[in-house]
């Protein structure tokens, strides 16, 4: 794997040099390799990913320049129970992450990190999350002995020169380590298609926003500008500056009067912020373009608005049911350039996944055998993952790099809920609605290692992303409320997946939900019609427009029904999810507790 020369060192910083003088001398490796972030280096590492055996091209005339990957069968999502934010003092990690002492950590991790890039290349990747030169962006360097890594942070990040130029001297940038854990100890020593370890550590240190992870190649624990940085340790950031830094996507809506506006949406992971991100609205004249599909950092602007970017380049979806019909313009985002995981492979050479199409006679599965739609068993992974360019999206609104980020009209909260929750309610205020995505809950996904389908409060959908005590965190957003005052956004709760006693979707999803959003457009301007409820503003009879939509009466009644019964019944949940938060829980927030019990009467 030796196909790159040793390229110049472009700074002369000597944090910089210094941070990866200390990586080299504890790694180990055979060679070091400054990422450039040229397009010829990321052809050269997919060359060499190819080469190892860890990808292979995909039929070019069907996906040009396009890999398909596949990871250790042990080896497909994010590891929460292995994910550490190692704060000085336990007290500031919370009751809802893995604490660790830091000196503690950093002795474990020294260790397994002590010669594990013997035999290897250690890339030096310079990455900027955010429009280089942006007041809302951050810098990073890391460290990887992970081909897979660097080119995936080629698409997801800004890479290379031009970011080492932006940070000229500053010591202002969060370090990462990454090593895949898998030296090659002697010469004679074989690799494997995806090296990885069995112990898996991914550790944050927030004071010194550091980030040291091990044993994992998989995108959230070896990407380490997206969910370590971006949000983990972003979010420590934001905390001690006076930002946001969430798990949102970002959308550009366009009314037929050819009014704006821009909504930022947090969803747990795999609950649909891609898809809402790139929807194509059921409802004439309404147009939706993306900026950001999951992570998304808002500034106060002079104007005492809130401005969000998207820091991240690429979008790194999820790829089973995606489809044409549930998600068109993904389909189109994913013709060339495209690096996939744990997806199927054709006998023409093409990807495959369940929901994207009919399934094919036969393919080979993510795990390398042979499938047939017979086999009883999924061809991809349900985590299997798409890396692709934003650029390529053919929605991707004009203003999405912009470094002066776009004003957020509304903010949504999200996840899975088959009962309780209805398809649509507006917070009665910010504090409401803060109180709103304290108490969020949602099935379990794919995205993270464990049981799928299980409910738990996933607050703001940060619960495996919030770097620091969730209780200071729900008191950042209420301190923030109050700095922003009348210039805030409004806040909605929304709920695709509400099920009928049969288990089925009440709602059709996808591309219908613009009718939802329309709504939500009108409300910012006071012009839709809503009722007031004990859990806050629903759509007035006739206000969701659904015309031509296919739904029965019931469905749609069921959809926005206030089950009072329900939420008296998630009462005692709600206080003891609460109580985990101890004397960190914002008085503000047990008042809108006492308030809402108060109206449910
Ligand atoms: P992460 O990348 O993990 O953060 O996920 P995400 O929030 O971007 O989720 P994504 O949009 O990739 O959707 C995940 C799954 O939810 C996919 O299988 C979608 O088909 C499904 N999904 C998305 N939107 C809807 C919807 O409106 N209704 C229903 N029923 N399913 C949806
Ligand atoms: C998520 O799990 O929320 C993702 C994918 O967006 S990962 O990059 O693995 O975090
Ligand atoms: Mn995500």
């Amino acid at each position: 794997m030796n196909a790159m020369p040793p390229l110049e060192v472009k700074t002369t910083n000597p944090a910089v040099l210094a941070f990866v003088e200390d990586s080299r001398a504890l790694f180990k490796p055979e060679r070091v390799r400054w990422c450039n972030g040229s397009k010829w280096e990321y052809q050269e590492l997919l060359k060499s990913l190819v080469d190892a055996g860890t990808a292979q091209w995909l039929n070019p005339a069907r996906r040009p320049n396009s890999i398909l990957v596949r990871s250790d069968p042990a080896d497909v999502a994010r590891v929460e129970d292995q994910t550490f934010i190692c704060s000085l003092s336990k007290e500031d990690a919370g009751p809802t992450n893995n604490w660790a002492d830091p000196a503690e950590m950093k002795a474990t991790l020294t260790q397994l990190y002590d010669g594990a890039m013997a035999g290897r290349t250690m890339y030096v990747v310079p990455y900027s999350m955010g429009p280089i030169g942006s007041p809302i962006a951050g810098i990073g360097v890391m460290v990887t002995d992970s081909a897979y890594a660097v080119a995936n942070m080629h698409i997801m990040t800004r890479v290379g020169d031009k970011v080492l130029e932006a940070l000229g001297q500053s010591p202002d940038f969060v370090r990462g380590r990454h090593t895949v854990g898998y030296p090659l100890s002697t010469p004679s020593t074989a690799d494997v298609p995806w090296p990885c370890d069995k112990t898996k550590y991914i550790s944050h240190f927030p004071e010194t926003r550091e980030i040291w992870s091990y044993g994992s190649g998989y995108g959230g624990n070896a990407l380490l500008g997206k969910k370590c940085h971006a949000l983990r340790i972003a979010s420590v950031k934001a905390r001690d500056e006076g930002w946001m830094a969430e798990h949102m996507l970002i959308l550009k809506l366009t009314n037929p009067e050819g009014r704006v506006k821009y909504i930022a949406a947090a969803f747990p992971s795999a609950c649909g912020k891609t898809n809402l991100a790139m929807l194509v609205p059921t409802i004439p004249g309404w147009k939706a373009e993306t900026i950001g599909d999951d992570i998304c950092w808002m500034k106060f602007g002079a104007d005492g608005r809130l401005y969000a970017i998207n820091p991240e380049t690429g979008f790194f979806g999820v790829a089973p049911g995606t489809s044409n019909e549930s998600n068109l313009n993904a389909m189109k985002t994913l013709g060339a350039n495209i690096i996939y995981s744990n997806v199927a492979l054709t006998d023409d050479g093409d990807v495959w996944w369940e929901g994207m199409s009919e399934p094919p006679a036969h393919a080979i599965d993510w795990m390398r055998r042979s499938w047939t739609p017979a086999s009883g068993r999924p061809a991809a992974h349900p985590n299997a993952r798409f890396t692709a360019p934003a650029a390529q999206c053919p929605v991707i609104a004009k203003e999405w790099d912009d470094p002066a980020g776009v004003p957020i009209d509304a903010i949504l909260f999200g996840g899975r809920r088959a009962s309780v929750v209805p398809l649509v309610s507006e917070a009665l205020s910010w504090r409401h609605g803060t109180f709103l995505g304290s108490i969020m809950a949602s099935e379990k996904t794919a995205a993270a290692a464990g049981k799928v389908g299980d409910l738990r409060r996933d607050p703001m959908a940060m619960l495996p992303f919030c770097g620091y005590h969730m209780g200071d965190y729900f008191q950042h957003w209420i301190n923030i409320g109050e700095n922003g005052g009348g210039r805030m956004p409004k806040i909605f709760y929304v709920n695709w997946f509400r099920k009928s006693p049969e288990g089925k979707f009440l709602w059709p999803g996808y591309a219908e939900n613009s009718r939802v959003l329309k709504w939500i457009f009108e409300r910012c301007d006071d012009a839709a019609q809503a009722v007031e409820t004990p859990i806050g503003r629903l759509p007035a009879d006739g206000a969701l427009d659904v015309a031509g939509l296919n739904i029965s009466s019931e469905a749609l009644s069921e959809l926005l029904r206030v089950d009072g019964d329900g939420w008296k019944a998630e009462l005692p949940s709600i206080r003891e999810h609460f109580a985990t938060f101890g004397a960190k829980l914002p008085a503000g927030l047990s008042e809108e507790l006492a308030a809402l019990e108060q109206r449910l009467g």
